[in-house]
């Protein structure tokens, strides 16, 4: 069976307990379980990871080879900092969409940048929590086996 991975950096573990303006009320619990749910609804499997730590987002990239046939990647701040995440995901050629809950490129001029979308299959952003989900439903089609 088709598997996903859902991979989230640092700082979105506090997603639902501060500024919801920006990241909506949502907690990353609520995100990974829509995210499951659209999975099974879909007929694949998810699996959802979440770390604050570079190292760690690089060994669950390099994990993923072989499990998991694309990545759904809301890198947080390391999106904008990250030459090793923008090299792990060239290094295994997964498949990787770049998430961000916001609109990064209606925010601070340092969010514009992004080492990810070089190497990504595309960018949502702007879209709240809907986007993990909007993610998954594009990865779907570019591996042209959504249901
Ligand atoms: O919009 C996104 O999803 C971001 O990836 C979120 C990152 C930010 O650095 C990126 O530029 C855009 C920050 C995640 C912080 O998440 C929090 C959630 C609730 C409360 C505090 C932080």
């Amino acid at each position: 069976m088709t598997s996903l991975l859902i991979l989230n950096g640092p700082n979105l573990n506090l997603l639902g307990t501060r500024e919801p303006e920006i990241y909506g009320a949502a907690t990353l619990a609520d995100v990974e379980a829509a995210c499951v749910a659209h999975g099974t609804a879909e007929g694949i499997t998810v699996a959802c990871i979440q770390s604050n730590h570079e190292g760690a987002l690089v060994d669950a990239i390099h994990a993923a080879k072989g499990a998991h046939a694309g990545i759904i990647l809301n890198a947080g701040a390391y999106t904008h900092t990250s030459i090793a995440l923008h090299d792990a995901i060239a290094g295994t050629q997964i498949p990787t969409i770049e998430l961000h809950l916001s609109n990064v490129h209606a925010r601070e001029e340092f969010r514009h940048h992004s080492y990810i979308a070089r190497v990504a299959v595309g960018v949502i952003c702007g879209f709240g929590a809907a986007g993990y989900t909007l993610a998954i439903d594009a990865m779907l089609a570019h591996l042209g086996e959504a249901s």
